[in-house]
């Protein structure tokens, strides 16, 4: 729109879209305002405070529950065009189930999105970012197959409230974390570690899930509000820790058992799990003397029913791993496991550059290869960027998170100079939240929030001011210095 004509100032592509993305269980507090119900999350933090590593919950978070209209105000100084937010379940459904629609929880979500939409902010929201209601994990949460129906009433009722106004939908944030960290780890809440099991039972249910909200939107609401549905993958880019045959095949192995298997279904020709761990599972789970595969198998029509089931390719990347073989008898991979299964092991290279985040080194040319490879593989898709964001202790002069964001857009450029349809990006995350297992240590947002304020004050950090620039120009430039002094809406 504005901007110089010099060279060296990257260009985003007309009719781009820019946001940013949070989830309800990191922001909106009000755990048990209204009617919400306890989620999975309420229940970890609150029978075992020191999970999480500053003992924190929760509870108020960022206070949206009742700050919703500063939030708005946020994306406004930022000039967004849409914001990605997710739905609290059990806020809208305290049983789980829609025998009671929470009024509390309806109104709150019709503020946000009317707030967001007298602005022109486009409202992306997620179904289900990681707080199943409590009551639902007890019936064996994402293990069950009933989950199917669950969540699929679930969406019902979603679209039905708020699908007059929402076009951009996303069911599940990141199955991988919810499926191998919660239910075949212990790093995110159910803490199931039922491994190389319930992780691959959670894969086959979220699939089907999914694609269940998927189609009961496509067959009765497309027609009438015209939105579009989705799924939010978690990519890593592996790279072969050397450039051996051997290893360039287990990053291709790990890449399968880690996230192609949520892809592939979907996006693949032929639908259904890669072949290779397929195959792999039922060689170990036959010589560990199992009587079937411990991957359940979707039947011809759930094949079917999944595949082609997302009008967009949600993405949100952080990192890069290097990857090896390891099939050694005295490796550490427990039996039965996903790491077993595979025969993988994987690290980071020393000289990368850290965040505050233990599994998070910064790597900008993991993402253009990570792009690229969908591309090549999958017959290029419109991807949205659906989180991409980086983490440090706190404090407004976050030059490190300033350069991670030109980086990672620059490697994002590439790829989209070479053909990848990226039409959207959303920065992770407009402010501080709760990050999970790792409570308020770890800071990822644009605004920084103040949780010793009652008020929960959230200031523009730098890298606020220069996100914003890169939104009012559609363009990257490496030598703006912002002027950091005030925040205005323009
Ligand atoms: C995402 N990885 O999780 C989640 O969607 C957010 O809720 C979270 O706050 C954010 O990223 C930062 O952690 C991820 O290992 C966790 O590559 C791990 C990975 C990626 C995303």
């Amino acid at each position: 729109r504005v901007q110089t004509t010099r060279d060296d100032v990257r260009r985003f592509p007309d009719g781009f879209l820019f946001g940013t993305a949070t989830a309800s269980y990191q922001v909106e507090g009000g755990w048990d305002e209204d009617g919400k119900s306890e989620n999975i999350w309420d229940y970890l933090t609150h029978t075992s405070p020191c999970t999480i590593s500053d003992c924190s919950n929760g509870d108020i978070a960022d206070d949206s529950y009742h700050l919703y209209k500063r939030d708005v105000e946020m994306m406004r100084e930022l000039g967004l065009d849409f914001y990605r937010f997710s739905m609290s379940w059990s806020r809208l459904l305290p049983t789980g189930f829609p025998d009671q629609i929470n009024e509390g929880g309806v109104n709150y979500y019709n503020n946000l999105i009317n707030e967001m939409l007298k602005y022109n902010i486009q409202p992306m929201i997620t179904l289900y970012h990681w707080d199943l209601p409590q009551r639902l994990q007890e019936l064996g949460g994402w293990a069950n197959p009933h989950v199917v129906d669950w969540f699929g009433d679930y969406a019902r009722v979603a679209f039905e409230q708020f699908g007059d106004r929402v076009k951009y939908w996303m069911t599940i944030n990141e199955p991988r974390e919810v499926c191998d960290e919660g239910y075949g780890d212990v790093n995110l809440a159910p803490l199931l570690d039922s491994k190389g099991i319930g992780e691959y039972m959670c894969v086959k249910n979220l699939l089907v899930a999914h694609a269940r909200a998927y189609h009961i939107y496509n067959d009765e609401y497309k027609s009438k509000y015209g939105g579009e549905v989705g799924i939010a993958f978690s990519a890593r880019w592996y790279e072969p820790a050397s450039d051996s045959e051997i290893d360039i095949q287990a990053a291709e192995d790990f890449t399968a058992f880690t996230w192609i298997k949520y892809v592939h279904p979907i996006y693949s020709e032929t639908g259904d799990y890669p072949p290779i761990m397929k195959e792999k599972v039922a060689a170990k789970s036959a010589e560990q003397g199992f009587f079937r595969s411990r991957l359940p198998e979707f039947t011809q029509e759930e094949i079917e029913y999944v595949r082609g089931s997302s009008d967009f390719f949600g993405l949100n990347h952080y990192t890069t791993f290097l990857v090896y073989r390891n099939e050694s008898i005295y490796d550490a991979n427990p039996v039965p496991s996903l790491f077993d299964d595979a025969d993988i092991g994987s690290y980071h290279h020393p000289d990368w550059e850290e965040t505050a985040s233990s599994w998070f080194k910064v790597v900008p040319w993991g993402f253009y290869k990570l792009l690229t490879s969908i591309r090549e593989n999958y017959n290029n898709p419109p991807i949205f960027i659906t989180e991409n964001g980086f983490s440090n202790r706190g404090g407004l002069q976050d030059d490190d998170r300033v350069r991670f964001y030109r980086n990672y857009l620059s490697a994002m450029l590439d790829a989209m100079d070479e053909g990848s349809d990226v039409r959207a990006y959303a920065a992770w995350s407009l402010m501080d939240n709760f990050e999970w297992l790792s409570g308020y240590t770890e800071r990822f947002g644009l605004y920084e929030v103040d949780y010793d304020c009652p008020e929960r004050t959230r200031t523009p950090r730098k890298s606020a001011f220069v996100y914003k620039e890169i939104v009012r120009t559609r363009a990257l430039d490496l030598d703006y210095e912002p002027d950091t002094d005030v925040m205005t809406i323009d």
